[in-house]
């Protein structure tokens, strides 16, 4: 199939024949790079059907990946081997050149976002009734990065029901409008994907950024932030049809702009929290007749990483420094407490539960091999419980009388914990699939049973009954990464990301 796809391009002139074997003593780098990649990876590296190649974009593919992509093509994708028609030093060169920043900044605002609008079904043009059964709140979704696919799977049966390509790497949790019909997904590149589960179709499609951090979706559902890197903004759309309707520059009273590490909705407020990287403050954002209206409040230090309390009267956000963590009063904007959590706590992943009386708020931390229990009163740590190494996502869910927690980095990066809510020991230590990682956990509707995914291109996603710990089955995946219950994310369960 790749090798038709050659052949085509190479009749029709795209790719270099390789006769005309390319050398960067006789072309710039420049050059090759326009004959050879342009046409996919667009003219100016801002992407085309292949992702944007520019030095943001690429901080995850270290520069000998990128050489073996270039050299070897990248397996069920479309991006073709070239070591039949470039030589080495060219592939060394291009590698080189795509990890440099561009002579002029991208610029990416509203001609740009405007341009890319994809809109094959327009709302209102689809059937309001599902052409499936299902219980549609017991879908989930499962986002599989291995291949850029997504797969759409039954949580009563556990049977997939129907697999689709995304856009390239997805990233942040794919937000449900609040009935549930459709799912808006985020990838790195920019791209925000509205997808009608009711007929599995994609309705509407833009760019919101060049190199985007994750979207959020408003409480009632009629908004769309997007949260970018590059540039420094945040982006307001209509959620219907995805219609740009804001761009937010990102910027201090100085002037001095600021990425945006991540949006969020806090569906009690009706408004979006933003976090930003580069300047002390964190942003509240609420819409009024489609405008943005923005308050700023400034934070003790630089905070990433947010986490709430149920009601959102409290924002919990992990300081640079990677040693604490901050509680602002959403109102006031003032600090709180200061928690100590050293080893840069993952507050992104936390949940809650009720202890003993009180709710508690759990996290992982990126750098130490550590779970914090922090009681949500007094906002103290009651407990550092000890792991196999650290950990990346932690779940449960409201039934379940056990919270999971995987250890993603090092070498038990293929055991996860599970953790008694009530007595907060580790009860269970899981090894199920050895060398290979085993992370993230999301549960069905009722917290009876749960999705582990194992994390690897010759992966799966593992059932487990949610009260007796034991495996229903494994249904193979690429790379499957998060999963997401409809039910769970739109009634904002305790136990899940939201
Ligand atoms: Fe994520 C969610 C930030 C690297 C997989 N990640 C999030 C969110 C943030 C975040 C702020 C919440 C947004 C949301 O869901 O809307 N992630 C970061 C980083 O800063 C970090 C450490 C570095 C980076 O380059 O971005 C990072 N993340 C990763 C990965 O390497 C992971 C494991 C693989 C990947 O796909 O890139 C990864 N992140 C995820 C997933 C979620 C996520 C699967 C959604 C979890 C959920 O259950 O909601």
């Amino acid at each position: 199939m790749q090798q038709t796809l050659k052949t085509l391009m190479l009749t029709a002139g795209l790719l270099a024949s390789p006769l005309t074997n390319a050398n960067t003593s006789e072309q710039t780098t420049e050059a090759l790079y326009q004959q050879h990649c342009a046409s996919c990876h667009g003219s100016d590296r801002l992407g085309g059907m292949g992702p944007a190649l520019l030095p943001d974009n690429l901080s995850r593919l270290k520069k000998d990946q990128a050489e073996d992509a270039i050299r070897n093509g990248r397996p069920a994708t479309q991006m073709l081997g070239f070591a039949d028609v470039l030589n080495e030093e060219s592939i060394t060169a291009l590698a080189e050149y795509i990890y440099q920043p561009p002579e002029q900044e991208p610029v990416w605002g509203k001609s740009e976002i405007a341009a890319s609008h994809l809109l094959p079904h327009p709302a209102g043009s689809l059937p309001d009734k599902p052409a499936y059964e299902a219980d549609m709140m017991n879908l989930f979704l499962v986002v599989e990065i291995g291949d850029h696919h997504v797969t759409l799977l039954d949580g009563d049966s556990m049977e997939p029901i129907h697999r689709f390509a995304s856009r390239y790497a997805l990233h942040g949790g794919p937000k449900y409008s609040p009935d549930g019909r459709y799912v808006y997904f985020g990838s790195r590149d920019g791209w925000i994907t509205k997808y009608d589960l009711y007929n599995l179709k994609v309705v509407a499609e833009i760019r919101a950024g060049i190199n985007m951090r994750n979207i959020a979706v408003s409480a009632d559902g009629g908004h769309i932030m997007a949260a970018n890197y590059l540039p420094h903004t945040l982006v307001l759309f209509d959620a219907d049809n995805l219609d740009l309707l804001e761009i937010i520059p990102v910027e201090n009273d100085a002037k001095e702009s600021s990425r945006v590490s991540a949006v969020y909705a806090a569906p009690p407020r009706n408004s979006f929290i933003a976090a930003l990287k580069d300047i002390p403050e964190a942003w509240e954002i609420t819409v009024e007749n489609d405008k943005a209206k923005v308050r700023r409040m400034q934070t003790d230090t630089w905070l990433d990483d947010f986490f709430f309390d149920p009601g959102y009267q409290h924002l919990i956000g992990a300081a640079r420094d990677g040693k604490h963590g901050l509680v602002i009063n959403m109102d006031t904007g003032k600090t709180t407490a200061d928690l100590p959590l050293p080893g840069m706590p993952h507050l992104g992943s936390g949940i809650t539960w009720d202890y003993q009386g009180t709710r508690v708020m759990a996290t992982p931390h990126f750098r130490s091999s550590a779970v914090s229990i922090i009681d949500m009163d007094t906002w103290k740590v009651i407990k550092t419980l000890e792991t196999a190494g650290p950990g990346f996502f932690m779940r449960s869910h409201e039934n379940s009388r056990y919270a999971w927690v995987d250890v993603f980095f090092g070498p038990n990066k293929d055991k996860v914990h599970v953790i008694d809510k009530q007595t907060l020991e580790i009860v269970k230590t899981l090894q199920p699939a050895p060398g290979k990682v085993a992370a993230h956990v999301e549960f069905d509707r009722y917290g009876k049973k749960l999705l582990l995914s194992i994390w690897d291109e010759d992966g799966a996603v593992i059932v487990y009954d949610a009260e007796t710990l034991e495996e229903e089955k494994r249904i193979p995946m690429n790379k499957p990464s998060g999963k997401y219950n409809v039910w769970n994310k739109i009634n904002y369960e305790e136990g899940t990301s939201h």
